[in-house]
């Protein structure tokens, strides 16, 4: 079935290996896009709902979605902001510092960030002369990007992309691609496109919430629509197989709740050498925890369900007791989290986001209204709930007077607690 005609299509076959051992752990039945944020204006009207089912590869061990929402749906408006975290952008400087210390960059090499958003990682690039080049898809984001001086294209990245930026610009000599990967429905092709993209001695780094740490730490509302694949190190090192790129080298890091980061270099560049031990570490612990087969999943997903009633419970009864509660950060994650959860507007007052684009929106689904951080203050709820729990430590500390004047926080991952 072809998808540009279709709000979605099926996936029959793995997106790596192409087996059709594709075994189901997990039905979120339907759910609405988590970025798809409802005006005051449309708040009567009948929101779309898409499947939500992921399934495991039994030949390749890739975690994925079972249903593919066509992409123009979700990506040409987007509202995921990078640059609303500290974490997030001190994180990204540190990447572009470490790059360009590593791989010797200047202004005469061209940086492509693939997925550039509103464009936080380059700058933090153009801050060190480096050249930049972003490409994206959503409209709103190129306008941002390019409007605080990071040259972008509005596009899918794609092998015709790539030919473009190469021929109009020059061969890059480092691709990245942070939180895109797990977006990407054709695989291959992406790849294709980066080996067109790369100079001879070019470095791909990409970077994406680690399976590992999503299993080990309950983080089900990382699962959306948006995310077709989730990685452990085995399928990647499949899909590069055939390719003329290898991985070199990987890294753990903690950001979004555990992170791993991928370096991928073109097979002839032979100065940078490939770091077998600290690959081969990373597959003996997957396999360790059981990552290649199916019994820890099903594990998982009843480690949620009961994740679910005890959370649902907990809030039911403060709520009885007159408690007042509100969440923090509309992520996308949260939307997952609230749907899945059944926790809506009667449960939660409001939520505060720091992105203003967000704010007098209402989260999709749960209809649940978005304000300004600063409400905390005027309503002093008795209860916040962390739902953007990856900046749980960043927004517990700018807001400790909160805490000072008695109210607690309430994270309901990995598990349930109160602070
Ligand atoms: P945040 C993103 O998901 C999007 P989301 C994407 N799909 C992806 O792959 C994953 O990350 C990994 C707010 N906030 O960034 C801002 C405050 O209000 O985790 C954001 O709306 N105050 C590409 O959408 C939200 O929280 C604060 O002090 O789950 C965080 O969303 C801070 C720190 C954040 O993205």
């Amino acid at each position: 079935m072809n998808i540009r005609n279709n709000p979605y299509v099926e996936n029959r076959r793995c997106r790596i290996c192409g087996s059709i051992q594709l075994i189901k752990f997990l039905d979120f039945d339907r759910l609405p896009l988590p970025n798809g944020f409802v005006s005051k204006q449309d708040l009567g009207k009948k929101e779309s709902i898409y499947p939500l089912q992921v399934v495991f590869c039994n030949n390749c061990a890739l975690v994925q979605l079972k249903h593919i929402v066509n992409s123009s749906i979700m990506f040409k408006n987007y509202l995921y902001i990078p640059s609303s975290s500290n974490t997030r952008i001190e994180h990204f400087r540190e990447l572009a510092e470490i790059s360009k210390e590593r791989f010797h960059l200047s202004s005469n090499d061209l940086v492509v960030d693939i997925g550039s958003n509103d464009g936080s990682l380059l700058n933090c690039f153009k801050n060190l002369d480096v050249g930049i080049l972003g490409v994206d898809p959503a409209e709103n984001l190129v306008e941002v990007a390019r409007l605080n001086g990071i040259p972008t294209l509005r596009a899918f990245f794609s092998p015709y992309i790539a030919k473009k930026i190469t021929q109009k610009y020059k061969k890059a000599s480092l691709a990245l691609a942070t939180n895109v990967l797990a977006h990407i429905s054709n695989l291959k092709r992406f790849m294709e496109a980066i080996d067109i993209l790369l100079d001879r001695d070019g470095i791909f780094i990409c970077q994406f919430p680690y399976l590992l740490d999503l299993v080990q730490k309950n983080q089900f509302d990382t699962i959306y629509h948006e995310h077709l694949s989730y990685f452990s190190l085995k399928p990647l090192l499949i899909l590069t197989q055939d390719t003329n790129l290898e991985i070199f080298d990987v890294e753990r890091n903690e950001l979004d709740g555990g992170s791993i980061r991928v370096l991928w270099k073109k097979r002839q560049n032979i100065e940078e050498k490939v770091k077998t031990r600290k690959i081969n570490n990373i597959l003996r612990e997957e396999k360790e925890y059981g990552l290649y087969d199916v019994t820890i999943f099903d594990q998982f997903s009843k480690n949620i369900k009961s994740l679910k009633s005890e959370t649902r419970n907990t809030l039911f009864e403060l709520k009885k007791k007159g408690k007042t509660i509100v969440g923090y950060g509309a992520a996308a994650k949260g939307n997952i989290f609230l749907n899945y959860f059944g926790i809506d507007n009667k449960i939660l007052d409001y939520i505060v986001d720091s992105t203003p684009y967000k704010q007098g929106l209402f989260t999709p689904g749960t209809k649940i209204p978005i304000y300004n951080e600063s409400k905390i203050y005027d309503t002093r709820p008795d209860y916040i709930l962390i739902l953007a729990w990856n900046f749980k430590d960043e927004i517990m500390l700018k807001n400790k007077r909160y805490k000072d004047m008695g109210g607690k926080f309430i994270l309901a991952i990995p598990n349930l607690q109160i602070i």
